[in-house]
């Protein structure tokens, strides 16, 4: 039976469903960029607290690529409706229907009504996971990235707006021409210091095609930092099958996560905001010493094992940590190259932490593939990976281990395949470019760091280099990532 609202009370039974009224959930959140990980973390602590009757808070979820066409079919089809089956590693699952999304709007084919939305008093929060790549900043120069054509169209056509920016910008000036309160903008990415990203990038936009929006959104708008954490695996057709087997469920696009979930949000809400500390999300002023810690010890272990991964033909990060080789290469990254520079965080053992998330990355029932790991490398290593490196390299610690995932990565790039012979596919936007920078190692060892939009100066930092050269001249020399490994 297919999942809608019609059917929900059939499922009822087998499964939890939502026990509000979801006929009078109102919009107090827009969310832009609904994929996995909005659906198993956000969508599903507003979920819960839709349980304690709080109707204006429901979510409208949005998605302003071609690309998002799918998730908007298949969210029309099932009134918002989807299912979040929950991983234990002891093998079991716990399944159930999530109802906080109320309803999806795909901007291509209304911009009007998504500008709208988020325009309407009663949205108090607009909320994105655009991606680490989505933020338009060029790693080299830390600035918003003009030249990118679509900015530019947004600058010369303001009722036009295509990406993030241009529909933030067409909401706020709506919001401000009718005399409304402005939103929240809450991001919800892998950024270090994301509102403030989120901020600096608006204004930036906002400064070149309307400079007096662009004061209004610097008076009226807050970007509250946050912290997000949930393991969130690319669904496959396994996940659906499993549900109609289990429940006769038919779900178009259901969700698969961890147990583990945690939000820690800065309380910088301009406009209101639910109450998330009922069902588990930290309030906290300053939230800088989690997101540090986690992206560079979780967000980077993941590439760290998910590059050579890749390369050595594990599958999964769960087949990677049974492999000692990753596992310890992996724990001692983090011990000797990110710990000592993290920042004690309250209330967190960091020995207790990095215990428990090799514990989550090793799974064995959330087969988290190395595909999505090593997806978008390019826009995900400049913030998880390249900072640690840096730092150490400021202060003389350890940048042994960093070093040497950056040859891996120029490797895979250059190879792309994997040391079995087997094609890797490489999803990445700057596929070809980091191809043709690869490809020139053999004649210049530091071709791949050339790009100076991903590596910024790194090519230019004596230490670092002579490190890299000596890496990717034992890898290209070896082609065997594993055994390299093993007495890095
Ligand atoms: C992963 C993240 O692709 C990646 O970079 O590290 O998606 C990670 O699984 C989440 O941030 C977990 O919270």
């Amino acid at each position: 039976m297919q999942l809608n609202k019609q059917n929900l009370t059939a499922f009822a039974g087998k499964l939890p469903c939502p026990d509000y009224d979801r006929g009078h959930l109102q919009t107090g959140i827009v969310h832009i960029g609904v994929g996995g990980f909005h659906r198993s973390h956000q969508a599903y602590y507003v979920h819960q607290l839709l349980k304690d009757g709080t109707p204006e808070w429901g979510i409208t979820g949005v998605g302003l690529r071609e690309g998002d066409r799918a998730m908007a079919e298949v969210l029309q089809a099932q009134d918002g409706l989807y299912t979040l089956v929950n991983q234990r590693p002891n093998g079991t699952n716990s399944s159930e229907i999530i109802g906080s999304i109320r309803d999806y709007l795909l901007a291509p084919d209304n911009p009007d009504a998504v500008i709208q939305r988020m325009a309407h008093p009663k949205t108090k929060i607009v909320s994105l996971t655009i991606t680490e790549g989505g933020y338009n900043l060029n790693a080299a120069t830390e600035e918003f990235d003009l030249t990118n054509p679509d900015v530019q169209y947004e600058i010369a056509h303001p009722q036009e707006p295509r990406t993030v920016f241009g529909y933030l910008a067409a909401a706020l000036r709506k919001r401000k021409a009718g005399g409304h309160p402005a939103f929240t903008v809450l991001s919800c990415d892998n950024i270090q210091h994301n509102g403030n990203v989120a901020r600096r990038m608006l204004l930036a936009f906002a400064r070149h095609q309307d400079p007096e929006l662009a004061g209004w959104i610097e008076k009226e708008v807050t970007f509250p930092n946050s912290m997000v954490d949930r393991i969130t695996p690319v669904t496959t057709p396994e996940v659906s099958e499993y549900l109609f087997r289990e429940f006769e469920l038919e779900d178009g696009w259901p969700v698969v996560c961890e147990p583990f979930i945690q939000w820690v949000v800065e309380d910088n809400f301009v406009n209101g905001r639910p109450p998330l500390e009922t069902v588990g999300v930290q309030f906290v002023p300053d939230v800088s010493p989690y997101e540090k810690m986690k992206i560079r010890l979780l967000n980077a272990g993941h590439s760290v094992l998910g590059i050579p991964g890749a390369l050595h033909g594990h599958p999964t990060i769960d087949a990677c940590m049974r492999d000692k080789v990753f596992a310890g290469f992996m724990r001692a990254f983090m011990d000797q190259e990110v710990t000592p520079i993290l920042d004690p965080v309250a209330g967190i053992d960091l020995e207790a932490y990095k215990d428990q998330l090799e514990a989550r990355f090793a799974n064995p029932n959330i087969r988290d593939g190395v595909g999505r790991i090593c997806s978008e490398s390019s826009a995900k290593l400049p913030k998880f990976l390249q900072p640690t490196l840096r730092e150490n390299l400021r202060r003389g610690g350890e940048i042994h281990r960093a070093t040497f995932i950056l040859a891996a990565w120029c490797y895979y790039s250059d190879q792309r395949h994997n040391e079995k012979n087997e094609p890797l596919e490489i999803l990445d936007e700057r596929a070809a470019q980091l191809h043709r920078a690869a490809a020139g190692t053999t004649t210049d060892p530091i071709s791949f760091l050339r790009q100076e939009s991903i590596f910024g100066d790194l090519s230019e930092q004596p230490r670092f280099v002579e490190a890299y050269t000596e890496a990717v001249r034992l890898v290209y020399d070896r082609g065997d990532v594993r055994s390299l490994m093993a007495d890095w």
